[in-house]
């Protein structure tokens, strides 16, 4: 039987484009010399599979007129114009779930390196810097300190309880509390910068959190307070950030995330000491994008099967 062509917007890891080739004749887009031809040849496809970074936006979606599923191998679909997909009924999937603990884990990681100046300790030995000046700066414990969450979802729950596994308070600012939780809620997000110590970034990219941590936001966490984003970039003002650490509104960063990734203002990089910076690795281990490309797959054999969608957002 002819196998069906559906459309890769950027390259997978190998394993899941053996999946792809093994179900669907693959066209992919990365590829793609000319792509206004490309589409015009692509555009009787059903079927998509792209990335979190990819922006798939309504010129991509209106190339493709008979598309009717975009499987994206992200948690996040900000990338995706998902409102003018719905509006052609074309039903859009991520990969919750498989990778919820793998980036609370690192989270945790950008949380404890960031309080404990563990990078920076890294580089002071690396450099000489130990056995010519002595020892390193005293760090921040976390025990007995607030974490103001904000995004108590499925990612944000899953740090909220490691924090309280090494013995901070935590409190949450959503758009309504959780019944289920065990922390204090905050209904306004400046309160909950004032009662916090570190604030912990875990909403959804998006129009709706964009810049949501603003200058009076940062003002509020204050000199000594810390913030973390493992979300998205878009939902700091990073300019406002840069002035925060810069004036010492606040005491430092820890950021996965960045407005233009992969590009990382130089104003941060120089901030050795209370900034840390990963390269967007929430989600990166070999066991996780294993998972994350598996059900991306996953759900577009189901849905060009006639079997629905697995995790439809
Ligand atoms: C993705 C992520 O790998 O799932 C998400 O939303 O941010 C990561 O897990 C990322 O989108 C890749 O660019």
């Amino acid at each position: 039987m002819k196998k069906e062509d559906i459309l890769l917007t950027m390259s997978f890891m190998g394993r899941h484009q053996a999946q792809l080739d093994e179900s669907f004749n693959v066209l992919r887009l990365y590829k793609a010399e000319d792509r206004a031809k490309f589409l015009k040849d692509a555009a009787h496809v059903r079927g998509a599979a792209t990335g979190g970074s990819f922006k798939f936006g309504r010129d991509l979606i209106d190339a493709l007129p008979q598309l009717k599923v975009i499987c994206s191998m992200s948690v996040g679909v900000d990338a995706i114009d998902v409102a003018h997909a719905k509006s052609r009924g074309i039903v859009v999937t991520n990969t919750p779930d498989v990778l919820t603990e793998e980036v609370a884990d690192t989270g945790l990681l950008l949380l404890l390196s960031l309080a404990k100046q563990g990078g920076y300790g890294e580089r002071h030995v690396r450099s000489g810097r130990w056995a010519k000046e002595g020892p390193a700066p005293l760090a921040m414990g976390l025990r007995d300190k607030t974490l103001g969450v904000l995004g108590l979802g499925r990612i944000g729950e899953a740090i909220a309880k490691r924090a309280a596994v090494i013995g901070m308070n935590v409190i949450y600012h959503n758009r309504r509390p959780k019944g289920s939780v065990p922390y204090t809620y905050y209904a306004n997000l400046v309160d909950m910068a004032k009662a916090c110590d570190v604030l912990m970034i875990v909403t959804p990219g998006g129009k709706e959190t964009f810049h949501l941590v603003e200058e009076k936001v940062l003002r509020a966490l204050g000199p000594e307070g810390y913030v973390v984003n493992i979300a998205r970039g878009s939902v700091i003002d990073e300019k406002a950030l840069i002035r925060a650490l810069e004036e010492k509104w606040i005491a430092g960063a820890g950021l996965d995330v960045f407005e233009n990734e992969p590009s990382v203002p130089e104003a941060l990089i120089k901030m050795e000491q209370n900034v840390v910076l990963y390269p967007h690795i929430g989600s990166a281990t070999v066991e996780t994008r294993n998972a994350m490309g598996d059900l991306t797959v996953a759900n577009l054999r189901s849905f060009l099967a006639g079997k629905g969608p697995l995790t439809p957002v």
